[in-house]
């Protein structure tokens, strides 16, 4: 169900009733979660708002440049349990891009202290999975991305579209639709992404910083990848993994396996894409994505993952061989 408009407003009158806002997103904050941070902390600023962010992992350098300066990461620059000294006098916290435990580790305990001790949540997300975290909550399931639900809210309360806010939400929608070609890509995201390049965002530009930024080291990680791949159910499913020491040995990391499971699919027969990465503690990432024909949330879900039907992710235990039989069992069971 579409946002209605009184929603917006109790939303905006959490933000008009605080003074010091946090802003925080999932783990592994991919565009939209950054986009959704950097519009709301202009327009916050803009109303005149005390706003701080926090992050719960690194910033891959491609949205680092998004910020003026480097964000806190918990675990890295904040300990967890600092973090009820360190904010104790935030009144807001904005969770964006997600409304789930299990993508807010080390969160947990300290978000519910904080709201009995009075501090109000605001969540906008468009993801199906839901712990219900905010007193107040924008929730559009339909939404491409958050960043779209960011937009409308700007829109409702009369905030204004600067070329920062712009590009910020742009990069939200943009990267969130795997640049306008996902199934996700309806009209209204291209009307949203037209009213942005009328406010200042710059796709080329965009584009550039986002999908031609590759290092020497995250282009050879690629190749690995791609030299792992296996097919299967005459090629209908593609896995694929990345092993610590393939990080090791190509100097990457983590964030620069964002995307990198959508080469696959430019093979015509694969329908279902999966890449497993290592985890530093042994388990493994398992990333879904599908074209279509099978809905990747209820495989994710099935394993205590979550996502949207057409990409999805879950964590489980190692060893790979196991991992990747359970992931195919449950492809064949779906389709
Ligand atoms: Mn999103």
């Amino acid at each position: 169900m579409p946002i209605q408009n009184k929603q917006y407003k109790a939303a905006l009158g959490l933000i008009h009733a605080s003074k010091k806002v946090l802003i925080t997103t999932h783990l592994r904050p991919d565009g939209d979660a950054c986009g959704c941070v950097r519009a709301m902390t202009e327009g916050l600023r803009a109303a005149g708002k005390d706003v701080r962010r926090l992050l719960l992992s690194p910033l891959s350098s491609w949205y680092e440049a998004m910020f003026e300066h480097k964000i806190p990461v918990l675990g890295n620059d904040i300990k967890k349990e600092h973090l009820p000294e360190k904010f104790a006098d935030i009144d807001l916290i904005i969770i964006v891009d997600t409304n789930s435990l299990v993508q807010l580790p080390g969160l947990e305990d300290w978000l519910k202290t904080a709201r009995a001790a009075g501090k109000k949540i605001l969540v906008i997300d468009h993801h199906v999975t839901n712990d219900g975290l905010g007193d107040i909550e924008l929730i559009d399931a339909a939404a491409s991305a958050a960043g779209e639900i960011i937009y409308d809210f700007f829109k409702a309360v009369g905030w204004a579209i600067t070329p920062a806010v712009a590009e910020a939400i742009f990069i939200a929608i943009s990267t969130d639709t795997g640049w306008f070609k996902y199934g996700n890509a309806d009209s209204r995201i291209f009307h949203t992404a037209a009213d942005l390049i009328q406010a200042g965002a710059k796709p080329n530009e965009i584009y550039r910083r986002m999908y031609q930024s590759f290092t020497p080291s995250r282009l050879k990680l690629m190749t690995r990848m791609l030299d792992h791949l296996e097919l299967h159910d005459n090629g209908r499913i593609a896995t694929q993994y990345i092993l610590r020491k393939d990080f090791d040995e190509t100097g990457s990391s983590g964030p620069d396996t964002e995307n990198l499971i959508d080469e696959c699919q430019r093979i015509q027969t694969v329908d279902i894409a999966v890449l497993f990465v290592e985890l530093s503690d042994g388990k493994f990432r398992c990333s879904l994505r599908s074209k279509g024909n099978i809905d990747v949330r209820k495989v994710a879900q099935k394993f205590g993952g979550g996502g949207h039907t057409l990409a999805s992710g879950v964590n489980l235990q190692g060893p790979l061989d196991i991992a990747k039989a359970s992931i195919l069992a449950e492809i064949r069971a779906q389709l």
